[in-house]
């Protein structure tokens, strides 16, 4: 169990939240000495930035954007005295990828890991009813021993820099929303959910923690507020008659009440939505409300200009419409667990979520994408440092679950993207990761990863511990693209007809295929690189999809262009988006329109 409770920060009638985005002072510790020079107690220079947002992109300077090291946060916050006798948290979203927190000048925590939120208790570090000093010194370099993986050079002039093992752009800092919380000292820390279902009716399995031996008790409401069951204690369960289902784009949430009592007063209260649904997969189908679904979709990035990956909550909106214009039914958080409100959109608007934790770059290369098909061993999970990634991989996955169990959106857990599954030594690896994810989901919903090109028949040691075998495909694009598109099929339908004659007995899922487009790029007849030939790959594409039964699902790279690392192979970053980085459409957008308004939602059943 987590040291600290992950309950989204919510004001309820025993808690306040009182966010802290906005402007931060900020500093870039180029001598890597911010605690020798007293940086804790007052961090130097008057430079702001914003909150949530990724540093790297505001600036003007290369040296900034690159940069690699500590940078320093600092903001005030007045601490009423009316909370005196609360537990006082400090909330972050994410630090990106490591942090260590300090109020009035102590140093109250560190955590590691930049997708996932973590709390600092202050309770005893503040003053009350003054003004205190927050300070978090944010760490953005990469390692073998922490994911993502990748590696941090120094160059002849000491310069240091990111080179990660995975494709997209180091962006850091505070990229997601800190919130200073105050909570009861008797709180709701946790809960579990999961859902059985019986003709109209559904029950719902419940398991509450507190930190307190109090009474809890139990309200569910129905869309209008009506009272739609009830229960007490801290597990059970909850019956609820002539249940509404959470389905695919027809989300329906019922208001879960829970509640610490001591006698008639109410001590603690926490307050979720939350979809009635079961989700599991069976043979070769995955069967949401036990009804199979086909998945259409993308596999995404949050990535967008200025704030970088930086929570954007209008770029967020924007992507749920084009989402639904284009007949998307679901998505998965390439590369690492997303921001919390673009799970709770998910859940509003009915839209399926694989999430992903950040195992990317489990593969030694720069570009594993182009090298996994040279046959260049990497024995990754042989080096000395593996025991060391395996304990951080373990503890992103208990705080990703932890986080978002309880979101009707999240049917799977993606646990790696593209490892090295060539050797054997993989397998011990994959057997802890994935026993761990088993044990902790109350829900039990499939797990998979995303298998990289090389990870076929025969060479991949790990494709048993998935319920879903995930694909990341580039038949066309990386292997035998433009005019050898003819033989890229051939080589596309050995492959997948060698996974038939395992038979399996479990759903396939393409998580990525995709071509590089230029948005402004046209040409007649066509050549890689232009809308032409994305619109001739999907063809070519889509029609080995159709070939497969057990073929349930397919995420196209990317959603939008995105940025990455500058190299050869990328011009201002990755091009595979159906849509451009400013979220307008490219001519592929409207053949996959077309296709997905058409495919039913039990496509293939
Ligand atoms: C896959 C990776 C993804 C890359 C993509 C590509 O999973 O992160 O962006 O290929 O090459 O290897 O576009």
């Amino acid at each position: 169990m987590l040291e600290y409770s992950m309950l989204y920060p919510k004001s309820t009638v025993t808690r306040r939240v009182f966010s802290m985005d906005g402007m931060w002072k900020f500093h870039i510790d180029r001598q890597g000495d911010g605690e020798k020079e007293g940086y804790p107690n007052k961090i130097p220079g008057f430079d702001y930035i914003p909150v949530p947002a990724s540093f790297q992109d505001f600036y003007t300077q290369k040296e900034i954007r690159e940069f690699a090291g500590d940078v320093w946060y600092e903001k005030e916050i007045f601490v009423p005295k009316e909370w005196k006798g609360k537990n006082l948290f400090l909330r972050f979203g994410a630090a990106t990828h490591r942090a260590a927190v300090y109020v009035n000048g102590k140093k109250i925590m560190e955590h590691e890991g930049g997708f996932l939120p973590f709390l600092a208790d202050v309770t005893e570090a503040v003053l009350y009813n003054a003004v205190n000093k927050v300070v978090v010194k944010v760490n953005n370099e990469l390692t073998v021993t922490n994911i993502p993986c990748g590696e941090t050079i120094t160059l002849p002039d000491g310069t240091k820099m990111n080179k990660p093992y995975f494709d997209f752009f180091n962006y850091s800092g505070l990229q997601r929303s800190v919130s200073f919380l105050a909570v009861p000292k008797e709180y709701i820390f946790d809960f579990d959910l999961d859902y059985e279902l019986a003709g109209e009716d559904a029950k719902i399995h419940y398991d509450i923690q507190t930190t307190g031996e109090h009474h809890v008790r139990l309200l569910l409401l129905d869309e209008e507020g009506k009272q739609a069951a009830q229960a007490e204690g801290k597990s059970g369960i909850m019956e609820v008659k002539n249940a509404r289902l959470w389905q695919v784009r027809q989300a329906y949430l019922y208001r879960l009440i829970i509640r610490i009592y001591d006698g008639e007063t109410i001590l603690d209260e926490y307050v979720q939505e939350i979809g009635i649904r079961t989700i599991k997969v069976e043979g070769t189908s995955i069967l949401l409300n036990g009804k199979p679904i086909y998945l259409r979709g993308f596999g995404k990035h949050e990535d967008s200009d200025i704030v970088g990956r930086g929570f954007n909550i209008g770029v967020m909106k924007r992507d749920f419409e084009l989402m639904k214009w284009i007949g998307a039914n679901s998505f998965r958080t390439a590369h690492y667990p997303y921001s919390e409100e673009i799970y709770q959109m998910a859940d509003r608007e009915g839209f399926l979520v694989i999430d992903e934790v950040a195992a990317v770059g489990l593969f030694e290369s720069l570009m594993n994408f182009m090298e996994a098909n040279t046959g260049k061993k990497t024995a990754f999970f042989e080096k000395e440092t593996t025991p060391l990634l395996l304990k951080a991989h373990k503890r992103a996955i208990e705080e990703l679950i932890t986080r978002d169990k309880n979101h009707p959106c999240v049917i799977a857990w993606s646990l790696l993207n593209e490892p090295d599954t060539s050797s054997e030594a993989a397998v011990p690896y994959f057997k802890e990761v994935f026993e761990l994810a088993h044990r902790l989901d109350k829900q039990k919903r499939p797990k998979t990863f995303a298998l990289i090109m090389n990870s076929v028949p025969g060479v991949c040691k790990c494709y048993q511990f998935s319920d879903i075998i995930a694909l990341n495909r580039y038949y066309g694009w990386y292997v035998k693209g433009g005019y050898e598109i003819s033989e890229a099929e051939v080589l596309f339908r050995k492959e997948m007809d060698a996974w038939k004659a395992l038979d399996l007995k479990k759903p396939f899922l393409f998580t990525e295929y995709g071509a590089d487009t230029l948005g402004m790029e046209h040409k007649l007849p066509s050549v890689m690189w232009s809308q032409e030939y994305q619109d001739e790959y999907l063809k070519m594409t889509n029609e080995v999809f159709d070939s497969y039964d057990f073929i349930k699902g397919e995420q196209i790279w990317n959603f939008a262009d995105f940025q990455t690392t500058e190299g050869i192979l990328r011009v201002n970053g990755n091009k595979k988006g159906v849509f451009t980085r400013q979220r307008q459409p490219k001519d592929a957008a409207y053949l996959l329109r077309e296709r997905w308004k058409k495919l039913p939602l039990d496509f293939k059943g």
